[in-house]
């Protein structure tokens, strides 16, 4: 492997390994990589999986990919043996930010498992130059940069395949790079990202803002532009449709290629439509069967047989629904398609729930993926009951064969192998490596349940990492943290369901008793890491009360002995990867309903942490799997939660009004403490906000977070007892690999060796 490196070294810079910086290290590697997997064949099954998303959070790929080749020791130690270090080195690659977040990343490990259990299939969405924006604090406040990460020697190979993208007005010609996806030990497939040569990254003016109209210009810009105005609804449907266009024609050439004929294509691919950013899909291929002479109803058979459709969130909001006007101006070829489909429809059924096209003339972006896919499922058990039961109750009736679970999972190569290198060759030292292939072999962990030195060098390893995370702090936000107190943690999206204003009530309401005289046993810190979406003005109020109350306890010398308050910047995939393994206290306080998995918690779990959870999303399957005993879960069920809502009897005031502690708690956020340091524009409309309406039912579980919190605290003291929570965690964190919720997805839905 030397010579293999110091060749390309020689060729690129006329150096060898003792002599070359570690930006030249960084990219001979990046080239022995794309070189090695040249040498595996690419994978092949009887049938093909495209798995079409607007979102790849694919992260840095280095580390990973030298895992996944096997050489990830070899090349550690031949680095170490030159005085370089794999770990400074691996910092340089830039993070391609191409998703938002758990959806995004979702995509990126079920890549990973796909290639790794040697199946056939591809990834297949679109070249952002410009990733999710960069977060950046001034003064206190979320500001939005924007986030290249294109260099010049990077993972994309480049082809010669493009292909003509019609649009109303013009046409573009397509470009595609593929990046590649290296299996763990066996399994080679393609990431096809489109992009287009046209693209200009001078229209980004001040921030992220740049004209939206400029559709030659801007396509493949940016990830997910803002979309709250009318022009940016418009580019999401042009992305959308560049998207699916592409993925079309190049599943039929491949078909051709193959020599299939495209009647069979059902028979030979299958399509995964990850949420409905890929849902014009269906009409699309439609309308490209009946140019090759195809009949409507053989073309709509065909395609309802190939397609199949991921829900992720029950939100209204964010559940697509395109106005036909909008399409109409963008891709009038499709409309007579969705007409038909329509049409079709409501043969079915005339109940108003299952329409594509509503009264308001929309397009049901989701109920057309239902109607003309073959399969529908949700990523969690509970998820997929409130859709059956409530949510598509109407269409269950209609179609219960089509429905089905699929509990979403993480690939265990990078987030226990790459993340935390120490835990996992303990134990592998413990259990040996059979667990690399089947994780559920991580329960043979529990046979060490008694065992005090296993305990103590469990507690050890995190604290280790505890201390990684401190100094990485230091370094990069110049924050110095205790390593010896509690890491409280909250990583995610900012969004008001997922509730960090819960978690800033409990600070608040702590701060407040501290000033009282009481005194925590153990300090604490409470991490949080999460991006606003430019648009969404309570979110971004939200990071600001932090940000102040961040400062606000920094500052009082009684309060900061006992805790800390740290927003991390920029929170990405990179930084998961550091704050993960230093989990004390895995934060999934969601409104029970509204999380429809969550895989930051499988994450945490996988690395020790314990879950102070709402029975939300996968906590209720974490929960199955640990027990009470391992796992602190507080809050009102879905159940009682749906049912508020039918009713529209949740009344916030009740849950102030006559308790003065809370009111306090609350009424903190627009102190004139708050005030001195914050604007007033801001906390005064969280303030409102959350004592007014508080949708999300903010109140509704405050006082049952702060006992279940408090207890996990206390429960903290005693080490030997944590420990023990802890090692159940990790030992029943492997039902949560992705290598399981693949081989689901390909037994039930993809049958891709069949
Ligand atoms: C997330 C869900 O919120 C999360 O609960 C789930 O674990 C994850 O998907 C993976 O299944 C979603 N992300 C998005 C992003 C967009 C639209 C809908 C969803 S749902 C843009």
């Amino acid at each position: 492997m030397l010579t293999k490196l110091n060749n390309i070294l020689q060729i690129q810079f006329q150096k060898d390994i003792d002599n070359c910086t570690n930006e030249e290290l960084y990219i001979a590697l990046l080239m022995l990589v794309k070189a090695l997997s040249k040498n595996r064949p690419l994978t092949q099954t009887k049938r093909k999986l495209y798995y079409i998303s607007a979102e790849f959070l694919i992260g840095k790929l280095l580390s990973n990919n030298l895992i996944n080749l096997g050489i990830y020791d070899e090349i550690n130690s031949l680095l170490q043996e030159h005085g370089k270090d794999l770990s400074i080195i691996e910092e340089i690659e830039p993070e391609p930010s191409l998703g938002n977040g758990g959806l995004g990343r979702l995509a990126a490990c079920f890549l990973d498992s796909i290639a790794t259990l040697n199946l056939s299939g591809d990834g297949i969405g679109l070249n952002y130059h410009l990733g999710l924006f960069k977060q950046k604090f001034i003064n206190h406040l979320q500001k939005e940069e924007a986030n290249p990460w294109l260099q010049k020697d990077n993972w994309l190979n480049d082809t010669n395949i493009g292909f003509d993208i019609q649009f109303k007005d013009f046409t573009v010609h397509s470009h595609l790079y593929d990046i590649d996806v290296i299996g763990y030990g066996q399994g080679l497939n393609k990431l096809h990202l489109f992009d287009l040569d046209t693209i200009d990254e001078n229209i980004v003016k001040e921030g992220i803002s740049f004209d939206l109209t400029d559709i030659k210009k801007n396509l493949t810009l940016f990830l997910y532009p803002d979309d709250s105005t009318k022009e940016g609804q418009l580019l999401r449907i042009y992305q959308q449709y560049f998207m699916i266009s592409n993925a079309a024609q190049l599943i039929l050439m491949e078909e051709k290629a193959k020599g299939h004929d495209l009647k069979d294509l059902h028979q030979h691919v299958c399509i995964q439509i990850n949420d409905t950013h890929p849902s014009m899909i269906i009409p699309e291929l439609i309308y490209r069967l009946l140019k090759e002479g195809i009949h409507l109803k053989e073309a709509v058979h065909i395609v309802t047989n190939t397609c199949a459709y991921t829900n992720h969130t029950i939100l209204a909001e964010a559940l697509e629904k395109w106005p036909m006007d909008y399409l109409r101006q963008v891709v009038p070829h499709l409309i007579p398609i969705i007409e038909i489909l329509d049409t079709v429809a409501f043969t079915r059924s005339e109940e108003e729930d299952v329409q594509i096209i509503d009264k308001e003339n929309r397009v049901h972006m989701a109920n057309m993926d239902i109607h003309f896919g073959y399969s529908i499922n949700g990523v969690a058990s509970l998820h997929t009951d409130i859709l059956k039961n409530s949510e598509l109750n109407a269409f269950y009736k209609l179609y219960p064969q089509k429905f089905n679970n699929k509990t979403n999972g993480i690939t265990f190569r990078r987030w226990l192998l790459h993340c935390n290198h120490e835990l996992s060759q303990y134990i592998q030292s413990l259990i040996g490596n059979k667990f690399l292939q089947d994780a559920t072999k991580l329960k043979e962990l529990l046979q060490y349940i008694n065992d005090e030195n296993v305990l103590s060098t469990l507690l050890k390893i995190k604290a280790h990492n505890k201390q990684k995370l401190a100094d990485y702090i230091q370094k990069t936000m110049q924050i110095s943290i205790n390593p010896n107190s509690i890491f409280d943690i909250q990583i995610k999206r900012l969004h008001e369901y997922k509730r960090q204003q819960m978690n800033l009530l409990y600070i608040i309401n702590l701060l407040l008793k501290i000033r009282q005289g009481y005194r925590p046993k153990t300090p604490i810190t409470f991490i949080f890491g999460a991006k606003a979406a430019p648009a969404y003005v309570i979110a971004k109020d939200i990071i600001h009360a932090i940000l102040c109350l961040q400062d606000i306890i920094a500052k009082d010398s009684i309060v900061n002995k006992y805790i800390q308050v740290v927003m991390i910047e920029n929170y990405n995939v990179s930084q998961a990867e550091k704050l993960i393994p230093a989990c004390d206290i895995s934060e999934q306080i969601s409104l029970a309903s509204k999380e429809a998995s969550g895989t930051g918690n499988m994450k945490m779990m996988l690395n020790g942490a314990i879950t102070l959870g709402t029975e939300d999303g996968a906590n209720v399957e974490i929960h199955q799997l640990v027990g009470d005993d391992n796992i602190y879960i507080f809050g009102e069920s879905s159940d009682n939660v749906i049912n508020h809502y039918t009713k529209q009897d949740y009344n916030v005031k009740d849950y102030y009004e006559n308790d003065t502690e809370i009111e306090n708690t609350l009424k903190f956020l627009i102190s004139k403490e708050m005030l001195s340091i914050g604007n007033a524009e801001n906390l005064q409309r969280l303030y409102n906000e959350l004592s007014n309406k508080d949708w999300f039912m903010t109140l509704l579980d405050l006082k049952s977070y702060i006992q279940a919190k408090d207890k996990a605290f206390h429960d903290y003291l005693n080490r030997q007892n944590w420990a023990k929570m802890s090692l159940t965690n990790i030992a029943n964190a492997g039902y949560f690999s992705s290598d399981r919720t693949i081989a689901e997805y390909n037994n039930d839905i993809w049958k891709l060796d069949k």
